[in-house]
């Protein structure tokens, strides 16, 4: 018996590469990958830098499927049918929104795979495949098998994605993660991740984690193991984590070199909207960055724009906040509104939605708005973040930040990533906006 993975691609520019940027190794992969039986032959396609083989001879096709991708995962899965093969889909979009998903998959795996790949393979041989398979939130691997995608690994960014749990316990209504977890949160055995990372191929780790903080003291046991490693990791934090300043300093001795924090708006109004106003008391907001800067961790600060209470202005002072303290990089993001989310829920039913399924519109494209702001127009809204993307990319702009790091660290690889990503962030500003969403297949066959 043999499965094929697929990562499906977003899509991508005529004639353009894929965004270097979003190539990372395809964790996801090689976690399903160490779940199947050794019984089972695999290959494995990544639709983001080569072709699909259509005409291979398979068994099961396995397709993980987010919201950006699952227009192109639907026409992969057509392809594949058409040819009289058995499709699989599991993942983000397909826990979101399994109704849709079915209409396009023999089966689909709605949760973690983990306690039921399993019985879904069994009955598979067995010819009675269900529509649908459930599972609880969990995590239950010691080590992913990379080795589906090994001859592959010189075409990613070099750095390693490792998984510590999975979840939140937050509920921050426009988030994915709150729609998928529902408030819970779950971490693997700290004896696994070290062995895990001791077999990584980079010395730079991406703790793929929403919440790693959400168990304190896993998260101190975690840092303490991985203090002799000597590596450089990064990983997603709430701000209020530099309330602790044990944990900062233990944050800092065992490798953080940064952390991207999703500070969403700097309007508290616009964070009650958003269930996420517990980041913020009044007046403490610049201590905890210069408490995080002072110990030498760098900051990627990630704000979304839209709320009801964002204009033009929201742009400017946000602008002005990244320019006072320097951060590594940011993200002007205008709002996703995915589904099932709380977000997309209350939007939908003041009637403010201008498409319910974007994401598998025709014409569709990356920084497209799908919904009518307060304040602004979807156009405004999609050029401020645009413009204001740039103005902070602008290579003065780089070079000043560039300048204040070396002040706040030595560290040889923090200084080497920030030039790398911040050059990159600089060229592919404009290039993201406008990426179709989905592929062309007429096109692919050429
Ligand atoms: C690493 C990462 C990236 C990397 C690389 C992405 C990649 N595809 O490899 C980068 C930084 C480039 C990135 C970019 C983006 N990302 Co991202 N990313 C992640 C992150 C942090 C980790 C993914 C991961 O490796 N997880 C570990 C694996 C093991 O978990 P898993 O995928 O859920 O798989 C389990 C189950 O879902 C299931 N399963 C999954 N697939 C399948 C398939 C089958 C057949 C079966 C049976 C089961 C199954 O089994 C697995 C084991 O239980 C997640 C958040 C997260 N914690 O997962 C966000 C996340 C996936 N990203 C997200 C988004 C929005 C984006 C961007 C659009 C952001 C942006 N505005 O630019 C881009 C899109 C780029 C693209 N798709 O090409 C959202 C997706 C939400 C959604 N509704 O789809 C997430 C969930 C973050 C969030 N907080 O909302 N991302
Ligand atoms: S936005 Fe962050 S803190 Fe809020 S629910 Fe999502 S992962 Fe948790």
């Amino acid at each position: 018996m043999k499965i094929t993975m697929i990562l499906p691609g977003m899509g991508k520019k005529k004639g353009e590469k894929y965004l270097k940027t979003w190539l990372m190794e395809p964790l996801t992969m090689a976690v399903l990958n160490t779940l199947i039986p050794d019984t089972y032959e695999r290959e494995f396609f990544d639709d983001r830098i080569e072709r699909i083989n259509y005409e291979t001879e398979t068994d099961l096709v396995f397709i993980t499927v987010e919201t950006y991708t699952a227009k192109r995962a639907y026409q992969v899965a057509a392809e594949f049918r058409k040819r009289g093969k058995t499709v699989v889909m599991g993942g983000y979009h397909v826990t979101l929104c399994p109704d849709e998903a079915e209409l396009y998959a023999d089966a689909v795996m709605v949760g973690n795979a983990e306690q039921i790949i399993g019985s879904l393979l069994q009955d598979f041989e067995n010819g009675t495949l269900q529509k649908r398979y459930t599972g609880k939130p969990c995590i239950g691997y010691k080590l992913p098998d990379r080795s589906i995608y090994a001859d592959k690994m010189k075409k990613y960014l070099p750095v390693s994605l490792v998984e510590t749990g999975r979840g939140c316990y937050h509920n921050c209504e426009f988030c994915s993660i709150a729609g998928y977890y529902h408030s819970h949160y779950i971490h693997r055995d700290v004896a696994d991740i070290i062995d895990e990372i001791k077999t990584c191929k980079h010395k730079v780790f991406f703790f793929v984690d929403d919440s790693i903080f959400s168990d304190k003291a896993f998260a101190r046991e975690l840092f303490e193991a991985l203090k002799p490693l000597k590596i450089v990791w990064t990983t997603q934090v709430t701000l209020d984590i530099a309330r602790d300043d044990d944990m900062l300093r233990l944050m800092k001795e065992s490798g953080c070199g940064m952390v991207l924090i999703g500070f969403e708006s700097i309007n508290a109004d616009n964070l009650r909207q958003m269930n996420k106003g517990w980041t913020q008391r009044l007046g403490e907001q610049d201590e905890l960055i210069q408490k995080i800067h002072k110990v030498g961790i760098s900051i990627y600060a990630s704000f979304v724009f839209g709320f009801d209470s964002d204009n033009e202005e929201t742009f400017k002072h946000t602008l002005d906040f990244c320019q006072k303290h320097q951060f590594f990089t940011a993200a002007f993001n205008h709002l996703l509104i995915f589904p099932s989310t709380k977000t997309y829920e209350s939007f939908k039913a003041d009637g403010r939605l201008i498409s319910e399924q974007w994401w598998l519109e025709d014409g569709y494209t990356f920084g497209k708005v799908t919904f009518q702001p307060k304040q602004l127009t979807p156009d405004e809204l999609r050029a401020y973040c645009k413009s204001y993307k740039n103005d902070f990319y602008r290579f003065g702009s780089i070079l000043k930040r560039g300048g204040t790091l070396l002040k706040r660290t030595r560290s040889f690889w923090i200084n080497l990533a920030f030039w790398a990503i911040n050059v990159m962030f600089h060229y592919e500003v404009d290039r993201r906006v406008g990426i179709p969403i989905g592929d062309n297949l007429e096109d692919e066959k050429k």
